[in-house]
């Protein structure tokens, strides 16, 4: 996977400014881009948002977020023509922009099998989605996947944070239903089935629009993970989100594992992990249009391997352009989940 570092330097002392060290790059398509930037001073739990555009005096639209961690933050943004991205970070009350990075994309193909090249023909897909995704059918896995956790439906809940004052909205694309998970050919393949149709175009609702539909679990392999001071008790965490921005639809599940750091935590958001990576939305009858989602990991990003007694917690999430939490569903708590071979 190609990939190139890009520098945002905000130097925050009695008067902010951003510079940026590099101001283009070339890539192939398909490229992910990866933007890493420092913040002084530290200013652990800031938030960024990263934007693109068009052209360099265009229209800048919000792709994702991020926050700042140790005076570093990062995002990974898969390119797929030629655009321009900054980060926009909000200090004091005030938004601070950057200079526009001008990313080239050379029209050539991939060699990454997991990257979407927006080729696949299933007539059923739209021709606006992105990331990473796979239409091939995988019915004999997904049919083969034996449940490991079962929430309830329509029970949402409001997080600690990011939530309209009145509570969480009802949004049934992300209650979480039922969850199966097993092991085929060194991938763990999870699905999950869910209240409601994941959007196939941008979906607004009670006056917010709806910017990402976030599926989550973290992995423990210890007996009583709250006690522990280093992330929060997880060997890993794993996501999905399907983001809608620009008329495009993003799939982007993630992972990261191997806590590398210990507490005190301002937020979970200081968990830090050695290894992270990209995983694979298979979309063949799934995703996107569909009441339930289905990705994959390699087995060895996660570090755990069939049999492995482990414990899984779940939640998710729908963000919308006025609260970071329109929608709020989480499980019942760490579950012991053995890693199953199918
Ligand atoms: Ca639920
Ligand atoms: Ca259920
Ligand atoms: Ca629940």
């Amino acid at each position: 996977m190609a990939s190139a570092a890009v520098f945002f330097v905000a130097q925050a002392a009695v008067k902010t400014t951003v510079k940026i060290t590099t101001a283009k790059y070339t890539v192939n398509a398909g490229a992910n881009i990866v933007i890493n930037g420092r913040v002084t001073p530290t200013m652990s739990g800031k938030r960024i948002n990263l934007y693109s555009a068009k052209t360099r005096t265009g229209k800048y639209s919000y792709v994702k977020w991020t926050q700042v961690r140790n005076g570093k933050f990062k995002f990974a943004y898969r390119v797929k023509q030629t655009i321009y991205l900054k980060a926009r970070i909000r200090l004091d009350g005030r938004n601070i922009y950057s200079a526009p990075i001008k990313i080239i994309v050379r029209q050539t193909p991939s060699t990454n099998t997991n990257t979407n090249s927006n080729a696949n023909t299933n007539t059923s897909l739209p021709s606006n989605i992105f990331g990473n995704y796979d239409n091939v059918s995988i019915e004999d896995i997904v049919n083969a996947l034996p449940l490991i956790y079962d929430d309830s439906s329509g029970d949402y809940v409001t997080p600690p944070g990011g939530a309209p004052p009145s509570g969480v909205y009802q949004y049934p694309p992300i209650d979480a239903d039922n969850i199966y998970a097993g092991v085929r050919a060194g991938r763990l393949y999870l699905k999950w089935t869910l209240g409601g149709t994941i959007p196939a175009a941008v979906d607004t609702v009670n006056g917010n629009t709806i910017k990402s539909d976030a599926f989550n679990m973290r992995i423990s392999d210890l007996v009583d993970p709250d006690s522990s001071n280093a992330c929060g008790g997880s060997k890993a965490i794993m996501q999905i989100n399907i983001a809608y921005h620009d008329g495009q639809i993003w799939y982007n599940p993630w992972f990261k594992s191997v806590c590398n750091n210990t507490g005190p935590y301002g937020s979970e958001d200081e968990f830090s992990y050695a290894n992270n990576g990209a995983g694979v939305a298979h979309t063949y009858n799934s995703g996107i249009g569909k009441t339930t989602i289905v990705y994959s990991f390699p087995l060895s990003g996660l570090n755990i391997a069939p049999s492995d007694a482990l414990k899984i917690k779940i939640w998710s999430e729908a963000e919308s352009n006025l609260w970071d939490h329109y929608s709020f569903d989480e499980g019942a708590g760490w579950t012991n989940w053995t890693v199953t071979g199918i």
